[in-house]
């Protein structure tokens, strides 16, 4: 690169905002003031490595690592043959694999503390939802007619247990919630999965060397893996989830950084699973507990979140989320955390360093994961409310160490809490709960098709700025959108879920959302509730209308600031079950023109889903809106209908 060359784009990067919330811009410059790297600076000093990034880059053994690049890179391969097909692939099938591996452990795990509810062994949790204990019974094949609630309890844990074992025969249960034609489908190309360790553990097995080298057959596994995750691990974790601590209900809160209070204890819950941090509610709305925080000076507890465990407890309780991925280190620099309590994934190990120089404590709780320089409280259901008290009485006592506090003002008001349930009954009313009116406005045109914006940050591209530009411009164009993760969150610190956005939709999705009371904008959950839209998805088809499968919905998902695995594996089982998806940032696979084929235009003759990736947000817009339309063409219900404002009568049909 020249020398101009290079102070441009060096200007450029520069110019680049790092977020556009600016909670978090004015966080980013207390911390350069007081020369605290965050995520935001260390991403500018570490330059991704291009052989790696594009996927040309194979680390599987010791012979390498091997590069293909340089002259006639297409054609080299590594030192035992790998094409840059092969080592694409596995890359994928990977990153699937871990992807799946972290929802579904997180799903066991719920399995497994519903089971020991069952058998009395466990402390502070009860069956929340005994009627979805049944439907989810009813799914997996348990009996539950004249039988104790434990008893059902109990064997609907072992059947999930099952289901991660593999100990099914014709695969996974909850395939069964799919459209029949895509059952089907799946039975006729193999895609199935047999139980979620089997098909993870067998994509390790085909990605060693020597073992799988057709980019097909790799990315099929891949396809399978997926499926063991969207209609498996995660579909149980959010069933079981919902069994054990509520099924979600429209509620209100808040969300950034500015609902951290300057007067109270403010403790957040940082991670994924909600078996402690529903303890965690619990114990700090004791009134004891309140008390000893008087006793020290403070107000009270507040208790706050921080990524998908934020959206468990925003969901069921109502807890605020103080911030998405990139505002976990951001919540600490304001120096008013007195405890951040950590289960997995999503977790910065420069949490640590940081949390050192400021007074907050960092506490790990699962046996899985230890960060060093942090307390480490192991969880333990059997002593679940004596392990959350412990940690939030940590949380208090330390709230006389605090130092200056400078906590931003911005927070943005939301609704969140859309089970699949909630919107079935929203929409059709108690008695006749439905997809129907749903359906009809689809038809009818008011609304033109639904997408899914989900998924993480990344420093790599400005926080927050995809995900709103999208969603903006997206329900202007009379697109219901529907919302998990940090995505979610980004929409929420923005003011996107509230009620009042229907006045940016489209003149018909608006009158839809004025009808049924709803937001054009419909937060549902963590990312694991990314499988209650495939539920949704599917009843939707049985709904009937729009054709057979989920592949001939007016519909797509993006995830416009992807960074983990588990985003790929989300992807993935989207493609998998029909739909149109697009990814932002970078295309992590862009040099293996085969995997990049296979997964646009030969999963789209395969499963009726892409899976594709477009760091620009306009023609990502482009992309989904066009996508919508084909549908929509392909399902006949294309033609512009008069525009007709709804009357009285219309309203009541509604
Ligand atoms: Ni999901 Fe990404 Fe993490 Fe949650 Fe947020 S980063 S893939 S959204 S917190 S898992």
């Amino acid at each position: 690169m020249s020398d101009s060359a290079e102070k441009k784009s060096k200007k450029k990067k520069e110019e680049r905002p790092k977020s556009i919330d600016q909670a978090a811009l004015e966080m980013l410059e207390i911390a350069a003031e007081e020369g605290i790297g965050t995520v935001f600076s260390r991403v500018d000093e570490m330059k991704a490595c291009p052989i790696g990034a594009a996927g040309s880059c194979c680390q599987l053994c010791a012979m390498g690592p091997c590069r293909l690049v340089g002259k006639g890179a297409e054609e080299k391969t590594g030192i035992c043959g790998a094409t840059h097909g092969t080592i694409g692939s596995r890359f994928i099938v990977r990153a699937v694999a871990a992807g799946v591996a972290a929802h579904s452990d997180h799903g066991r795990d719920i399995a497994r503390t519903l089971l020991a509810l069952s058998k009395g062994e466990v402390q502070g949790y009860e069956i929340k939802d005994p009627e979805k204990l049944n439907r989810v019974a009813e799914m997996l094949g348990v009996e539950t007619e004249g039988r104790e609630i434990m008893e059902i309890a109990g064997d609907v844990a072992r059947k999930a247990l099952d289901n991660f074992n593999g100990v099914v025969e014709d695969g996974l249960s909850y395939v069964a919630r799919a459209p029949e034609k895509r059952q089907e489908l799946w039975r006729k190309l193999g895609l199935v999965p047999r139980g979620v360790d089997r098909e993870v553990v067998e994509s390790m097995h085909r990605t060693h060397v020597g073992v799988d080298q057709d980019v097909e057959h790799l990315l099929d596994q891949a396809l399978r893996t997926s499926l063991s995750d969207g209609w498996g691990g995660a579909m149980l974790a959010t069933d079981l989830s919902d069994v054990l601590f509520g099924t979600p209900k429209p509620l209100v809160s808040e969300a950034n950084l500015g609902v951290l209070k300057e007067d109270e204890v403010n403790i957040l819950v940082h991670g994924h699973e909600p078996t402690l941090s529903e303890m965690i509610v619990a114990a700090a709305q004791k009134p004891e507990m309140i008390e000893y925080a008087k006793s020290k000076g403070a107000k009270g507890i507040n208790l706050a979140g921080i990524c998908c465990t934020a959206n468990e407890v925003l969901m069921r309780h109502g807890i605020s989320p103080a911030g998405n991925f990139l505002h976990q280190e951001l919540a600490i620099i304001t120096g008013s955390v007195d405890a951040m309590i950590v289960d997995v994934q999503c977790v910065l190990q420069a949490l640590s360093p940081l949390a050192q120089k400021y007074h907050t404590k960092l506490i790990t709780t699962s046996p899985k994961a230890k960060i060093p320089g942090a307390v480490h409280v192991e969880f333990d259901e059997q002593r679940a409310m004596e392990i959350a008290e412990e940690i939030v009485r940590m949380g208090v006592d330390n709230y006389e160490n605090r130092g200056e506090v400078r906590i931003p003002s911005q927070k943005g008001d939301l609704v969140a809490g859309f089970s699949h349930e909630y919107i079935n009954y929203m929409l059709g009313g108690r008695y006749r709960a439905s997809f129907r009116p749903l359906n009809d406005n689809i038809i009818n045109g008011r609304i033109q098709g639904a997408v899914a914006i989900v998924g993480c940050n990344n420093p790599r591209v400005t926080q927050d700025a995809g995900i709103v530009y999208l969603t903006r411009e997206l329900i202007k164009r009379d697109v219901l959108v529907v919302q998990t993760g940090c995505a979610a969150h980004a929409s929420g610190k923005h003011g996107l879920l509230m009620p009042e956005m229907m006045e940016e939709a489209g003149d018909g999705l608006r009158e839809v959302c004025e009808a049924v009371g709803m937001p054009p904008v419909l937060h549902l959950g963590s990312c694991v509730d990314n499988s209650r839209i495939l539920t949704v998805l599917s009843q939707v088809v049985e709904e009937g209308g729009l054709g057979e499968d989920i592949s001939d919905l007016p519909v797509a998902a993006i995830c416009p600031e992807y960074y983990c695995e588990k985003a790929l594996a989300i992807g993935t089982y989207a493609a998998a079950s029909g739909v149109y998806v697009v990814f932002g940032v970078r295309n992590p696979v862009e040099d293996c023109k085969e995997v990049v084929e296979m997964m646009s235009n030969g999963w789209e003759e395969k499963v009726g889903g892409q899976l594709l990736f477009e760091p620009d947000y306009e023609k990502v817009l482009e992309m989904v809106t066009g996508r919508i339309q084909e549908k929509r063409v392909a399902l006949g219900i294309h033609e512009e209908k008069e525009r007709v404002l709804m009357d009285m009568a219309a309203r009541r049909e509604l």
